[in-house]
């Protein structure tokens, strides 16, 4: 089957004038989208007002768009792919309005037809294309690469369903479908003349053909159309906007019509539907779910529409004659996590069976042009796939990956000769009952360069996961620690600092935040005035944290009060639990009249759990439950205030962060890769309670120890205590754990539902508790006892905060993606022509 061709070949070259920002213009042009392209008028939904607007700016990216497009396509010039399952990019408008300088200007459009910016922007739905962490990397490192005008292009899926939709009910989470793009999405731009057909199915033909070379041909396959939807990434006032490419799967006209002829409409349309299944819905981080066919086919749908889309745009680059054996010198994909890596696989097929190249030069170009990105140490989270199921939906590309096994394993077995063990433990086939294909040794295998993601993070994969191949490869490994962007988590979220800050040190800081270190003196005596309005900023990023709680919880929080905040997604590694214990220990302290240096103190806790993970949803239940308790109870008053705030995402996060005290970064040593969350924190000077885990130890060493709150077992003593780990005898030594314990044991906070935290307490008290809570309990109260000291020293306080802000420099994606840049990818920056 061929590829649909839409291609035009003429045309006639015309000139874009670039269109007017000033607020008369602005206006002109959202009242013509508003009433003469959406027909609506005065009177209609907000989010026709909101998507005239999302027009109106995006008409204004246009013309950037296509000059930085032209511009990154010179041949000869090297460009990277970032293939993800998932961009958490979040709503675009403000983003946009930012980068483009023209915030003011709009505001005054709107106001003409008196509506409050403020208010058309919260109409925009999240994007909420992933999951949590990975997912909002990929997103910063788009804002960071337009800004720093890298020719870097994304490649992902449109899923017609992102994120679920979180609520509670009676303390228990409930999902409700994400349907995001119901009222359209104005970003987007279909491009339909660049559609892909990717194969499915089907058997492979070995023959050889009329010059003796042996050909594979793969044939009989059930064929989808992967439809790409290109999403502008504006760079920080620079002229550059970047391409997000999301892929849509629709079925094949030929496919219907096959059906059809042959009698069976119905059997067409439900071929129909399965083609497009592929892009319907995004996958929660599950393992419950591991192993799903849907999943499998997602990943070779990305993978093989996007290299296919690479290759066309590297020959069109090239005016159609170029040998394939060069594509490595133009072309890098980076892939983050397995999820895409059968990108290995297929980039060896095409260059094989489709520009036939031999293996070797087929093999020279892949391991040249792929990158792997690993983003967990959990082996439950390590992704392999049956073989039954590949030999089934892929078996071209089982066939290749058999290949680039037994090459493989040749090497070892001439650097290790004997080394059974070796080879079994090495071997991208895992064997057994069931045999498995292991995506990350594929990836692995495949790539010229494998990075972690935080310091910690890296080295352990070194020692332990990896340990293998960084013998036989130790030039591949390498560290690039996580980031965020500047311009969302700082500018966007936090004007109020962002003003402050520019008074003091100007502007630069936003695209070099290296220059934030400039703040520094301000911290020291003599500075009080500035250390004044540090606090009232913080003061009123509390009032609007304490609206927001209000109205999403029902909740009152005070914004005098210490607000400690953990958010992120429910998971056992990153010890919600601990958290919970320690507000019962508070509330215990509250009724016994133990007020010894007490500060009130509000806790807000948010994070989805996995629909399948029924630990990480008992862990919410118990927290609501707590809640409850905790904030009817007359004696507690305003000491204590406990908040789950449902559905934590990315437009939640921009309120929550410029608010926040005290950081919660406390999971297991060992367990967390990096952790962003971490760093949003930081960068609007929240202080860290957190263990020696991911970024974390950067943060610290970066702020200094004396303005970090660290606690709990190192990652070696974690592994070390394993095996004599007896959670008991820490209930047994220390009398407030006991009653922490005996209080949620009694069902203080389950009376009408007996029984329902028993397997929480009994996991924590298990001796295979492999995140080992109790042991941690008291060196945690400690901490958050030092932390409750620092804050009743204001000017402490305010030193210490202004501090986390003013070393938050290494932790922008800016410099994040210069280090991918310099050390992997080695593009030269492109100015818009
Ligand atoms: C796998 C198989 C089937 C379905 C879903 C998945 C799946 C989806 C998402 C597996 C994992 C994820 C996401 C992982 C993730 O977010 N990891 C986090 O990545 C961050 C960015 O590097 C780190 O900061 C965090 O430490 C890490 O937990």
């Amino acid at each position: 089957m061929k590829a649909p061709k839409f291609e035009s070949n003429f045309y006639r070259p015309f000139r874009l004038e670039p269109l007017s920002c000033d607020s008369a213009e602005l206006g002109r042009n959202f009242k013509h989208y508003w009433s003469y392209h959406l027909g609506r008028f005065q009177g209609c939904a907000p989010n026709y007002i909101y998507e005239a607007l999302a027009y109106t700016v995006r008409d204004r990216l246009m013309v950037d768009w296509r000059n930085t497009w032209n511009a990154q396509l010179e041949p000869g010039a090297r460009r990277a792919y970032y293939m993800s399952l998932e961009f958490l990019i979040g709503r675009s408008l403000s983003n946009h309005l930012l980068n483009m300088g023209i915030k003011n200007e709009t505001e005054q459009a709107m106001l003409d037809y008196s509506e409050k910016l403020e208010e058309v922007i919260e109409e925009e739905p999240d994007a909420g294309l992933g999951n949590g962490g990975l997912g909002r990397l990929a997103a910063c490192f788009m804002d960071s690469c337009a800004t720093l005008q890298l020719p870097v292009m994304g490649y992902g899926i449109r899923y017609e369903y992102g994120m679920f939709r979180q609520y509670i009910e009676n303390g228990y989470q409930k999902e409700a479908a994400d349907h995001w793009l119901q009222n359209g999405n104005p970003w987007e731009i279909e491009r339909i003349e660049y559609s892909q057909l990717v194969q499915f199915g089907g058997h492979t033909e070995h023959v050889t053909d009329d010059d003796g070379v042996l050909r594979v041909r793969w044939v009989g396959t059930d064929d989808v159309v992967a439809v790409p939807f290109d999403m502008p990434i504006s760079g920080y006032r620079n002229k550059t906007v970047n391409t997000l490419r999301l892929w849509k799967a629709t079925a094949t006209d030929e496919f219907d019509l096959a059906e059809f002829n042959a009698g069976s409409y119905t059997e067409a349309v439900r071929a129909k539907n399965q083609a497009e299944d592929i892009s319907m819905v995004l996958y929660p981080n599950d393992s419950s779910e591991n192993g799903k066919e849907l999943r499998l086919r997602q990943q070779y749908f990305l993978a093989s529409a996007s290299i296919k889309d690479a290759m066309r745009v590297w020959l069109r680059a090239h005016g159609e004659v170029v040998d394939f054996r060069r594509f490595a010198d133009e072309n890098v994909f980076q892939m983050n996590d397995t999820h895409p890596t059968i990108a290995v696989a297929e980039l060896m097929r095409l260059l094989i069976d489709e520009q036939d190249l031999d293996w070797d030069a087929a093999w020279a170009v892949t391991s040249r042009c792929m990158a792997y990105t690993n983003h967990t140490l959990l082996p439950e989270a390590l992704e392999k796939w049956p073989v039954f199921l590949f030999e089934r939906l892929l078996p071209r590309l089982l066939e290749i990956i058999y290949e680039i096994n037994g090459r493989f394993l040749r090497i070892v077995s001439m650097k290790w000769p004997g080394d059974v063990g070796r080879l079994s433990r090495m071997s991208i086939i895992e064997e057994g009952s069931v045999r498995h294909v292991r995506m990350a040794w594929l990836a692995i295998v495949g790539s010229f360069s494998v990075n972690g993601v935080a310091a910690l993070h890296s080295q352990l994969l070194r020692d332990g996961l990896f340990h293998d191949f960084f013998q036989l490869w130790p030039e591949k490994f390498n560290n690039k620690t996580n980031g965020v962007t500047p311009r969302r988590w700082i500018a966007h979220a936090n004007p109020l600092m962002t003003a402050l800050i520019t008074e003091h040190i100007g502007d630069g800081w936003i695209a070099d935040l290296g220059q934030i270190v400039r703040l520094k003196p301000y911290a020291e005596p003599g500075q009080e005035a500035f250390q004044q309005r540090w606090r009232e900023v913080k003061f009123a990023n509390k009032q609007r944290l304490a609206a927001f709680v209000a109205e999403e919880c029902g909740v009152t929080f005070d914004p005098a009060a210490l607000l400690d905040v953990q958010v992120k997604r429910m998971h056992e590694y990153k010890r919600q639990l601990l958290n919970a214990l320690h507000i019962v220990h508070l509330y215990l302290r509250i009724k016994h009249g133990r007020f010894e240096h007490w500060v009130n103190r509000c806790v807000l806790i948010g994070g989805k759990a996995a629909p399948g993970y029924r630990m990480a949803k008992n862990i919410i239940k118990l927290i609501n439950s707590i809640a409850e308790v905790v904030n009817s109870d007359p004696d507690v008053q305003d000491r204590l205030k406990i908040a789950f705030i449902p559905n934590y995402r990315v437009s939640s996060m921009e309120i929550i962060a410029p608010a926040t005290d005290v950081s919660e970064q406390i999971s297991t040593a060992g367990k967390e890769a990096s952790g962003t969350g971490n760093m949003k924190f930081m960068m609007n000077g929240a202080a860290t309670i957190g263990t020696y885990d991911g970024a974390n130890i950067e943060i610290m060493e970066a702020v200094g120890a004396e303005n970090f709150f660290l606690f709990g077992l190192r990652a070696e003593h974690v592994d070390a205590m394993r095996h004599e780990y007896r959670p008991w005898e820490y209930v047994e030594q220390d009398e407030e754990l006991r009653e922490v314990i005996d209080l949620i044991r009694c069902g203080h906070f389950n009376l009408n539902e007996p029984g329902i935290f028993d397997p929480i307490l009994d996991a924590l008290l298990s001796p295979h508790d492999p995140w080992m809570v109790l042991a941690d309990f008291r060196s945690y109260l400690e901490a958050q006892q030092a932390i409750a000291m620092a804050w009743r020293d204001t000017e402490k306080w305010t030193r210490m905060s202004i501090l986390n802000t003013a070393s938050s420099g290494f932790f922008s994606t800016d410099r994040t993606m210069l280090e991918y840049n310099r050390e992997i990818w080695k593009l030269t920056p492109v100015q818009p022509k």
